[in-house]
């Protein structure tokens, strides 16, 4: 395991203003697929619907010899096997996980990175046992800052060699409702989710939720490693030690409407009555309101909002769109937070393209 502190101004590269996507960006795309926008009908994303994001190569783990440590600043260091674990307290939750890196690829000039266009988000019921007690039965001891979570996944990001590794602060360890998960909406976990056990830090982006988890290591100082230093940061020039990337901004998305052109995926709709449905979240609030705008994002009116699935999960919305004109249109959707937070309508730019939550637009001919 390296440990490795990298000048915090070493971001993503940045594309020419003209530069088309490479093939290494092509082929992490083909990996790391996004959800299927129709897919935000189903109230918990079907297996293999779920957006996928592995950095390095999905780990084969023989589930048997399988173990979880957690060792560093505690009173008791723990082993534990898959049944030692499933024996501890169940707790099931269902959370939406969006990576931070969504719409990275419209972001202009692009930071050259996996590059999703709306759809790396996914909702599913995990079920597993509380991280909290587990650490409190180690005994942390009063020197703790922060808690490790190691992955078995290796390689290598911009010359820095590591396992895949997050930290969180003893608060934010303790805090959140943390999970220890091996199911995933009721069946084992597979494997491109992080089979056998993963974490799970609802209301989080997903890269605090660390898969393949092999050890929980608490330590007496800030863990400086590479997807917190330098990676999961939201920087504005590569001089800017950035903020960390933490809970998920407001977002809706739409099943886009009518059926699509096959190259374009631009939507042609019938004249008449179009009901519009999808999904808003906000991570670690709720979404109080969704605004529809059928003309661009001129003027904005109220979708109906149904039920939040859960306090870290996506709530459905609707609006009933009269589409008389025939014609081209674009069609914007944004979410507003309990707080007034609310999605922008322009890009929010950053070095890495992180946590840029600009709202979604469909162009769609209406015939
Ligand atoms: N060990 C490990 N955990 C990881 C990752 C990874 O590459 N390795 N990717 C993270 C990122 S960036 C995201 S967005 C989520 C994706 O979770 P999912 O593939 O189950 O949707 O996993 C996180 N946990
Ligand atoms: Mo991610």
């Amino acid at each position: 395991m390296t440990t490795q502190t990298v000048r915090p101004g070493e971001a993503s590269r940045i594309a020419a203003p003209d530069e088309g996507i490479s093939l290494d960006e092509l082929r992490l795309a083909a990996r790391n697929h996004g959800m299927p926008l129709e897919a935000l009908r189903y109230d918990l994303t079907p297996p293999g619907l779920h957006y996928i994001l592995v950095h390095y190569d999905i780990p084969y783990v023989a589930t048997d010899s399988w173990r979880l440590t957690v060792d560093g600043r505690v009173d008791a260091p723990l082993e534990l096997d898959l049944a030692a674990l499933r024996a501890r307290p169940r707790v099931e939750l269902a959370v939406t996980l969006e990576c931070a890196g969504n719409g990275r690829a419209r972001l202009h000039p692009r930071p050259v990175s996996q590059p999703w266009l709306d759809e790396a988000v996914g909702t599913a019921r995990w079920t597993g046992t509380p991280l909290a007690p587990l650490l409190a039965e180690a005994g942390l001891l009063d020197d703790a800052v922060d808690v490790v979570f190691t992955g078995m996944d290796h390689g290598t990001d911009r010359g820095v060699e590591q396992d895949y590794q997050r930290g969180l602060s003893v608060a934010e360890a303790l805090g959140g409702e943390l999970l220890l998960a091996y199911e995933m909406n009721g069946q084992p976990l597979p494997p491109q989710h992080g089979a056998p056990v993963r974490l799970v830090v609802p209301g989080w982006y997903g890269m605090a939720s660390v898969k393949w988890l092999r050890g929980i290591t608490v330590q007496d100082h800030r863990f400086t490693g590479f997807q917190n230093e330098t990676a999961y940061r939201i920087k504005h020039d590569t001089d800017d030690a950035g903020v960390p990337v933490t809970g998920i901004r407001p977002r809706a998305l739409m099943v886009p409407p009518g059926f699509p052109d096959f190259m374009t995926r631009r939507r042609i709709v019938d004249a008449g009555d179009v009901a519009l449905y999808g999904r808003a979240w906000a991570g670690l609030a709720t979404v109080s309101r969704v605004e529809v705008s059928v003309d661009g994002g001129r003027h904005w009116a109220d979708a109906d909002l149904g039920e939040q699935l859960g306090r870290y999960a996506w709530r459905s919305w609707s609006f009933d769109w009269r589409a008389d004109t025939v014609g081209d249109v674009e069609l914007v959707v944004r979410a507003t937070d309990e707080h007034g937070d609310t999605q922008p309508v322009d890009q929010p730019w950053n070095t890495q393209g992180m946590a840029n939550n600009m709202a979604q637009r469909v162009a769609a001919s209406v015939r």
